[in-house]
């Protein structure tokens, strides 16, 4: 076991990029974000509103702020931010029983029991970040902006989730290009507290820890197209797992309209094909189930040529690197 890769040898410190070994070394990317969330661009929708964009730099201060062990704070939404999350939740409540895939559908409720999901309120980031603790042992860190893929996906081998705090501009509610709490909440949370789908999410995560650009590319892509858009058969139907679709209600009907394309869920296809970030995907992949789909990824990441093994050690919350036989 060597206890310290990253202060190992020289030789393998300058092949091996820098990565987190322990939950807290997770700080260090808060200040590694690519667009600082409070920056918007000409052609966001609240470029334009000077109240939004003070909003997002107030919550950019929380995530950059954060600590490992901290309680994310609890914020105070306003009308209007309410008022969008109510017209976000009642669209796609109405739509999960016919399209979302069946895990969804199990956990939705629960949310609702114990964590405040429902029309009147936007749930606070803590009280979900406790509940995933107890069925899966995520938890959520809030984020400013866009971390790299890299810093991403490191989180994820920690059962780490970044999560942004804010709220897409009131005049988009269908589908926003960038992430949002209603994204977050709605998209992800419930599958991070399915005990198959947080293994397959951390799967991603571990195969990504010190991987070369090319690689953790690769895993970029197998998660926007398994975690973000992903579909999968149920009972001879297509559903809907990814967050991306179970977010926009403009894009979860769109996806399982006979436009798009759908083709099986082969990893290796899968993770050189390109994609749009800020319109409806072209083309989904479609799953037999998650464990299949977590089958497949783990054979098609035990081909990347690491010079140690890695695996995570769940009560030093650290990960353990072996020199490899
Ligand atoms: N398009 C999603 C939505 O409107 O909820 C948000 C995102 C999915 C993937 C990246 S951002
Ligand atoms: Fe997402």
């Amino acid at each position: 076991l060597v206890q310290d890769w990253n202060t190992k040898d020289k030789q393998n410190k300058d092949s091996v990029p820098w990565f987190p070994q322990k939950i807290s070394d997770i700080d260090q990317f808060a200040n590694r974000i690519l667009s600082y969330g409070a920056e918007l661009d000409c052609d966001h929708p609240g470029f334009k509103d000077q109240v939004y964009r003070e909003r997002r730099k107030f919550f950019a201060d929380i995530a950059f702020n954060f600590k490992h062990g901290d309680k994310i704070p609890t914020i105070e939404y306003t009308q209007e931010e309410i008022a969008t999350w109510r017209t976000v939740y009642n669209q796609l409540t109405v739509l999960y029983p016919k399209n979302a895939c069946q895990e969804f559908n199990y956990i939705f409720p629960l949310l609702q029991q114990n964590c405040g999901f429902g029309p009147d309120r936007i749930p606070q980031l803590q009280d979900v970040s406790d509940f995933l603790k107890d069925c899966t042992g995520y938890t959520i860190r809030p984020v400013a902006g866009l971390l790299s893929s890299r810093d991403f996906l490191a989180g994820l081998a920690f059962r780490v989730f970044h999560s942004t705090q804010y709220i897409r501009h009131h005049s988009a509610p269908k589908y926003t290009p960038e992430p949002d709490i209603c994204h977050e909440l709605l998209g992800h949370v419930p599958l991070f507290a399915d005990v198959e789908f947080a293994q397959f999410s951390q799967e991603i995560g571990l195969a990504s820890l010190g991987a070369p650009d090319d690689i953790v590319e690769k895993l970029a892509t197998l998660y926007w197209f398994t975690i973000e858009f992903g579909l999968c058969q149920q009972d001879g139907q297509i559903k809907a797992y990814g967050a991306g679709l179970l977010s926009s209600f403009g894009e979860l009907e769109y996806s399982l309209s006979d436009k798009p394309e759908v083709v099986p869920f082969d990893p290796a296809v899968c993770c050189i094909t390109k994609y749009p970030i800020t319109e409806y995907q072209p083309k989904y992949f479609l799953a037999e189930s998650f464990a299949s789909a977590k089958n497949k990824l783990k054979s098609w990441a035990s081909t990347i040529n690491r010079p140690f093994q890695i695996r995570y050690n769940a009560y030093t919350q650290r990960v353990e690197i072996l020199d490899k036989v």
